[in-house]
């Protein structure tokens, strides 16, 4: 092989390991700051997925999740938490509160309006 060959190589098995870590990768997760109001507070960029993706709260204290869309593309517009009934419209470069209080604990996924960008709320329990 010379040296463009193992370049190739490398390459490949890089982006390789890349999709695996996209798709089957343990995410970091962020914890809320919690503010002198007692709001588990996290600010979510909005730009081809959700950053962070997923957020640690604890049970059963006000939630206040600050998306941030950062793109006009329209796959973001929109924000949906099935398990907490809420659908928001988020407009482009603006900050968009999405807040409630988790009831319970668990895990509980957010997705964009299309079903196709997610991130996870991870409820522990109080
Ligand atoms: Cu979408």
């Amino acid at each position: 092989m010379d040296t463009t060959e193992i370049l190739v190589l490398i390459g490949g098995v890089a982006a390789i390991a890349a999709v695996l870590w996209y798709f089957f990768g343990e995410r970091q997760a962020v914890a809320a700051q919690v503010t002198d109001g007692g709001v588990q507070e996290v600010h979510i960029t909005v730009k081809g997925g959700y950053s962070p993706d997923v957020v640690r709260v604890k049970q059963g204290r006000p939630v206040r999740l600050d998306f941030y869309r950062d793109e006009t593309g329209s796959c973001s517009e929109q924000v949906i938490f099935g398990d907490f009934g809420i659908a928001r419209d988020l407009p482009a470069f603006k900050h968009t509160p999405v807040e409630f209080t988790p009831g319970k604990p668990g895990e509980f996924t957010w997705t964009c309006g299309m079903n196709m960008l997610r991130g996870k709320l991870v409820v522990e329990p109080a």
